[in-house]
């Protein structure tokens, strides 16, 4: 029997079949991508990121064309079309909001009054409880396993301690790909998960094929993590940019040379598929990602997966007794 997840806070919250949340993926995180995670009853993102507010107006308009369910919009929070992409939201009444890389308290203060649903993406305590008296409605805790911008706790020791650390729901996220990584989620106390390289390797995803391809051929070992002398660390899998990245960190090169190297590498690998000299942001799950299949179906196989380890645990609930 499947469990009831409408009876779920996540679920109820963000009005979908799911406890599930795409993540906010710059670039890769499209209409066409937050479409197939919401038609498969997840919460679908469109990720603002940079977007000139012009793409990002065409974004909402294409993604009512794709699906009626609920979808969301990612904040970048370090980004500076923030204000514009506010006035979008507001303009095109995106339901939910899910915020990144900053604090979003004026966010919250902005879209609150008109019935947003907020649920920023945070990695650790502090910025949890901070976020919940801001009044955010659930929070996403992001382990250090994640791709791209990264805290510096593991989601196994994160979550736990956001989930006492605050009342309001808390989604899992970081290294989550299959149904072993939702139930270890909920184990920890989760109501949810966030799923972000699964869903790069999903049939809809409109990623350059090449960095699809180099998920798939990923290992444990083929994550680096880079600008940690910048203050904000960068999880990728290696390649020649990780490498001058690290030649940089061994130089102490000045801020200048590390925004120089970067400009344009996220671009260059999701459109162009430059897998030698674009920024392939990824998490630790890539390898574990061996496929390329539609979204229903990896959000279905992540849930039904869970509930077999979960009767797995609880052997006497199959035998009949
Ligand atoms: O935001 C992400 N992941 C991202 S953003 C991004 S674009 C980018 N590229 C290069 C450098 C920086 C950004 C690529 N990946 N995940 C959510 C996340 N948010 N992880 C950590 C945080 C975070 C960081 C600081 C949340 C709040 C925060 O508050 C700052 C403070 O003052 O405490």
């Amino acid at each position: 029997m499947r469990p009831d997840y409408r009876a779920n806070r996540v679920t109820r919250l963000l009005g979908c079949a799911y406890p599930l949340i795409q993540g906010g993926m710059a670039w890769v995180a499209n209409a066409e991508l937050a479409a197939a995670v919401s038609n498969g009853g997840g919460l679908g993102i469109i990720a603002a990121a940079n977007m000139p507010p012009e793409l990002l107006e065409k974004e909402l308009l294409k993604v009512r064309t794709l699906t009626d369910r609920p979808f969301g919009v990612n904040i970048m929070l370090m980004s500076s079309t923030v204000e514009d992409v506010l006035g979008l939201v507001e303009k095109y009444r995106v339901p939910i909001v899910t915020t990144g890389a900053g604090s979003p308290g004026k966010v919250i203060d902005r879209l609150k009054p008109s019935g947003t649903i907020i649920v920023p993406v945070i990695a650790s305590v502090a910025q949890a409880k901070r976020v919940e008296k801001q009044g955010a409605d659930a929070v996403v805790a992001e382990g250090m396993e994640a791709g791209g911008h990264i805290g510096e706790i593991t989601t196994m020791v994160l979550v736990p301690q956001i989930v006492d650390a605050v009342e309001i729901p808390v989604v899992a996220a970081g290294g989550i790909v299959d149904g072993r990584g939702v139930a270890a989620a909920f184990a920890l106390g989760a109501e949810g998960v966030q799923v972000g390289t699964r869903f790069v390797c999903c049939t809809e995803s409109t990623v350059h094929p090449a960095y699809k391809e180099a998920i798939i051929a990923a290992r444990d070992r083929s994550n680096v993590i880079t600008g940690r002398a910048t203050g904000h660390p960068v999880r990728c899998l290696k390649n020649k940019l990780t490498s001058r990245f690290e030649e940089l960190e061994r130089e102490g090169a000045p801020i200048e040379e590390y925004e120089k190297l970067g400009a344009g590498r996220l671009r260059a690998a999701v459109v162009d598929g430059d897998v030698e000299w674009g920024s392939l942001m990824a998490g630790q799950s890539s390898a574990m990602v061996d496929d390329i299949r539609p979204a229903a179906e990896i959000i279905e196989g992540m849930f039904s997966g869970a509930e077999k380890v979960i009767r797995g645990l609880r052997p006497d609930t199959d035998s009949g007794r």
